[in-house]
């Protein structure tokens, strides 16, 4: 695949700054950058070389700049790729971009250097992805992930299972064309194995995914209780900032109020709720009833009690209802300065995994930092093991494992192969889809309008 033209686009963030790079790609990159630019002769030079000169529209000297030149094909795009580094004010940058324009560039549209560098074969399509994963990565889990993934650590995985199966595939393909003849290269027996075995990788990416999201978003961590319970207290705590009103006045916060800090490598995105009570306001009430509906989606329950308020019937209750959303919980008794130390020790006695701290202590929520880590399960990301963190790729290894499943069963009710054939390529395309093997206009389009310009 070939392009023709030339595209141009500021690669570095827009605003002024102490340099910005103009970054030209394609066959007439070189050319166009000579015609405006005074110092040596351009296209007279070497890869991989930088050159200092001006950049002039006409006699009008536009800036002083650096030139970097990359020859095809050893650049990013594998195309001819210039760089222009110029000093970074709005106004010089504008005036150059316009000045290559006139003489032929055209203005790069979102993700098209990624996306020519992926049709040049320079990485698959999870890889592109993946480049602009790394870039917007804020937390160390996230940028671990994003680089395994540009440095081709889940294609080398997709692909294999691919292999494995157009091995299959073509084994069948050949019973096929010897028709009438009942001949069986490929044994039922073998391939079901295989079929099992590639559906069992399957099933470990898809479930990956859960944890991929929360590497990347941020493992939505719940902070519910009672009102007055501390919440918002904790909320300001841990993000050491007053995020959240705090009031002695029972009902204070009405709305999510959330916020993201990352603890140990790993985004934590806390979410302050109204207390859980019955109420006859009705905003309050709207209030406690997004907050019940919030706990059930959380990834974690960070549930405060509030020592000085124990009442040991109503503490298990709502540890019942804590326990029937199924989502991991920790316990936490707050306020532990207004209580005596015996009767924590009486409580420590029949609730051991409850942590007791003072919201308002710095050091104490420190440990709750600790107990967080610990509950939420990152054992996976930890071995190294391939995450799924996009969900494109998600989607795509659903409909894999739906066609591996309908390859079981026809082999088990022993349809004639053109269907088991059938269902083997369909998983084949859906494979095909994550690293780019198999590509719509339309999948590409859609992937890369969502990078920004430059890019
Ligand atoms: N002594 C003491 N007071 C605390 C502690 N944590 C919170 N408080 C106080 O308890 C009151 C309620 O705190 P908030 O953080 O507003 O409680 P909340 O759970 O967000 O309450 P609602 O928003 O009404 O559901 C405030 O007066 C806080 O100063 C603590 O560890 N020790
Ligand atoms: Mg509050």
């Amino acid at each position: 695949m070939q392009n023709n033209d030339t595209i141009i686009a500021l690669a570095t963030p827009q605003g002024v700054g102490a340099i910005g790079v103009i970054r030209l790609s394609g066959p007439e990159s070189i050319k166009l950058t000579n015609q405006v630019f005074k110092g040596k002769n351009l296209e007279a030079q070497e890869s991989h070389t930088i050159h200092f000169g001006t950049i002039r529209d006409g006699e009008k000297i536009l800036d002083e700049v650096l030139i970097s030149l990359f020859i095809a094909p050893k650049s990013f795009t594998k195309e001819n790729v210039v760089e222009i580094s110029c000093h970074g004010s709005n106004f010089i940058i504008r005036q150059i971009i316009q000045l290559l324009i006139r003489k032929g560039a055209r203005p790069a549209k979102p993700g098209e250097f990624t996306k020519r560098a992926f049709m040049h074969g320079q990485f698959d399509l999870a890889q592109a992805e993946a480049v602009a994963d790394l870039i917007n990565a804020d937390s160390e889990a996230s940028h671990h992930t994003a680089l395994n993934q540009m440095r081709g650590g889940f294609s080398g995985e997709i692909k294999r299972l691919r292999e494995e199966l157009i091995h299959f595939a073509s084994m069948i393909e050949l019973e096929l064309d010897f028709g009438e003849e009942d001949v069986e290269f490929a044994s039922r027996d073998d391939l079901k194995d295989l079929v099992n075995k590639l559906l069992k990788v399957v099933n470990a990416l898809i479930h990956s995914f859960d944890l991929g999201n929360v590497i990347k978003n941020g493992v939505p961590t719940v902070i519910a209780g009672k009102p007055n319970a501390g919440k918002s207290t904790l909320l300001n705590a841990l993000l050491k900032e007053e995020k959240a009103i705090v009031s002695d006045i029972a009902g204070t916060t009405r709305d999510f109020i959330e916020d993201e800090i990352i603890i140990g490598g790993v985004a934590f995105r806390f979410i302050d709720t109204a207390g859980l009570r019955e109420t006859t306001d009705a905003i309050e009430k709207i209030g406690v009833e997004r907050t019940q509906a919030k706990m059930k989606t959380a990834s974690m329950i960070i549930y405060l009690f509030d020592l000085s308020q124990v009442d040991v019937v109503e503490m298990n209750k709502e540890i019942n209802v804590l326990e029937n959303t199924g989502v991991p919980f920790l316990k936490v008794g707050n306020k532990l300065d207004k209580v005596k130390e015996s009767f924590v020790e009486q409580l420590q006695k029949q609730h051991p995994d409850m942590l007791f701290l003072s919201a308002n202590e710095p050091e104490q929520v420190e440990l709750l930092k600790d107990r967080i880590l610990e509950l939420v399960n990152l054992d996976k990301f930890k071995r190294g093991d391939t995450v799924v963190t996009n969900i494109r790729h998600y989607d795509s290894l659903l409909q894999t494992k739906n066609s591996l499943d309908a390859v079981i069963e026809g082999i088990d009710n022993m349809v004639s192969n053109d269907f088991v054939a059938m269902d083997i390529r369909q998983a084949l395309h859906y494979l095909g889809e994550i690293t780019g093997e198999i590509t719509t206009d339309d999948l590409l389009a859609n992937i890369f309008s969502k990078f920004c310009i430059g890019k």
